[in-house]
């Protein structure tokens, strides 16, 4: 039979026998099957003759893996004798097909909390051949140092999972090249993008560029106590920041007759700042400034005099926050500092 690797116009010999002479012994061959093969009769040294099958058409297993043929040898005698011979043809597999990815480039969105382990997207490639020529494995044939930490990509499989925290912020999108190899190493490629879509996933961060401390006690209503700058890292709606004051800046009642040795009292402003789309789901973030205030008496013994120092800061949530606050109820700040941190921002 034809094996691997014949190629168009290789011969097979083939032979028939006829015990009788002359005309009566074997004149002619007659081959029917299809046309990958013909018959080609060769003359002997001693006249007779020696029949071939040659391969016309280059095979291909996985048009057909099998021919079958019938070789039809007549003799010269009246009537005329004939005998048949059928030859079935197997096609061995040749590695003469390179794996195929189902799609030229993969395109998905996931969002960037998406859970480590998840998959993301799973690639495929078909390979035509069989056995080990049609076995195909996956890798990744362009990635960076950094995806390569957050993508794993299985060999067998095509599966594409996220192994570390996906972070829009980070990184917005990946491309990534996957590569297909068969056992006989024939290759494919195909691109995979992998659009990250923001979540809120961060607060607002306050930084005080400036904030006037010491503060006189008789301050001026609408003196700027504080300058803001806020900042949210989320893309869109969530990070569109509104900024509210929670709570109030309070003070100790001036008008108490203060001993002394008053202890050091503290004025807590608590500085809260929403998501403008806030809701249960807004995130939150709030910084406390904390003035120090030190009581005294002036020389005269007859008024008191407040100065303020610090500021010192604290940073955390607003229920941590809201606790200190509400240590220290008592006469309230000019009410318009309010607007003036606004229109610092
Ligand atoms: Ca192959
Ligand atoms: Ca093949
Ligand atoms: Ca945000
Ligand atoms: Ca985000």
């Amino acid at each position: 039979g034809g094996g691997a690797g014949a190629t168009a116009g290789s011969r097979f010999p083939l032979e028939a026998q006829d015990a009788d002479l002359g005309p009566n012994s074997l004149q002619s061959y007659e081959l029917s099957g299809d046309e990958h093969f013909s018959l080609a009769v060769q003359a002997g040294p001693g006249g007779d003759q020696r029949p071939e099958l040659v391969l016309a058409k280059a095979l291909d297993r996985e048009e057909a893996a099998f021919h079958e043929l019938v070789l039809r040898a007549m003799d010269g005698g009246d009537p005329a004798r004939t005998g048949t011979a059928r030859i079935r043809v197997t096609v061995l597999d040749a590695n003469d097909n390179a794996p195929v990815f189902s799609q030229a480039e993969y395109t998905v969105r996931v969002p960037e909390d998406l859970p480590v382990g998840s998959v993301v997207v799973s690639v495929t490639a078909k390979d035509a051949d069989e056995g080990q020529n049609g076995q195909v494995k996956y890798s990744f044939h362009k990635i960076s140092d950094r995806e390569s930490e957050l993508f794993r990509l299985d060999a067998e499989s095509g599966k594409i999972t996220v192994e570390d925290g996906l972070d829009f912020e980070e990184m917005s999108s990946h491309e990534l090249e996957v590569q297909v190899t068969d056992d006989g190493g024939l290759t494919d490629h195909c691109e995979v993008q992998i659009d990250i879509l923001d979540e809120n996933d961060n607060v607002p961060e306050i930084t005080i560029i400036s904030l006037s401390s010491p503060m006189p006690e008789d301050a001026p209503v609408g003196t700027v106590v504080a300058l803001l700058k806020v900042r949210d890292r989320d893309s869109g709606e969530n990070g569109q920041v509104s900024c509210e004051l929670s709570g109030e800046i309070t003070i100790l009642s001036l008008s108490s007759p203060v001993p002394e040795d008053a202890p050091v009292g503290t004025v807590v402003a608590l500085l809260k700042v929403r998501d403008r789309d806030s809701g249960e789901n807004g995130q939150v973030s709030s910084q406390a400034v904390v003035f120090r205030m030190c009581w005294y008496a002036n020389t005269s013994g007859s008024s008191e005099t407040c100065t303020c120092q610090g500021p010192f800061y604290s940073s955390g949530n607003s229920q941590g926050s809201a606790g200190m606050q509400g240590a220290y109820p008592g006469a309230v700040l000019p009410v318009s500092a309010r607007h003036s941190l606004r229109e610092s921002m």
